[in-house]
């Protein structure tokens, strides 16, 4: 049996908590509302990758700027493959069956593209930031834009 009193208290503690979750949930510091509602940059971002049949899953991967991203490259095939994105001199590789993890810092604009170096005709993929795919700005220099995605 539960007394009126510790009810209420009950109901005020619920009251408490729901208030604690709404402020959170909408943190004043954080002007670019309706997109992936998850507090904005910086906060880590963990993704898993699947090489099978030689191609990546999924091709790209979505990341705040300057996001730290952790890619977990789960290897279906009995192949090796890698996840390598070179401009930002990162590569894992994982053998047939087995998985590997990496982690990088997103760049603060556009996408970089990443690719398994063993197969690289065949498996490619993006890194979009902050969904500005294709259309970035004009000084990503590099030389290198011509990853072809057929999917
Ligand atoms: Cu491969």
């Amino acid at each position: 049996m539960v007394s009126n009193w510790s009810a209420r208290r009950v109901r005020l503690a619920v009251l408490l908590v729901t208030a604690a979750l709404l402020a959170a949930a909408c943190g004043g510091d954080d002007d670019d509302s309706g997109s992936n509602g998850d507090g904005g940059g910086g906060e880590a971002q963990s993704v898993e990758v699947t090489a099978a049949g030689f191609a990546f899953d999924p091709t790209t991967i979505e990341a705040e700027p300057g996001q730290e991203v952790t890619v977990t490259l789960v290897n279906d095939d009995e192949a090796p493959h890698t996840f390598t994105v070179e401009d930002l001199d990162v590569s894992v590789e994982a053998q047939g069956g087995e998985s590997a993890e990496v982690t990088f810092t997103a760049p603060d604009s556009g996408s970089v593209g990443f690719l398994c170096e063993i197969h690289p005709e065949q498996m490619t993929g993006e890194i979009s930031v902050d969904g500005s795919a294709a259309s970035s700005d004009s000084s990503s220099s590099g030389g290198r834009g011509a990853y072809d995605l057929d999917d």
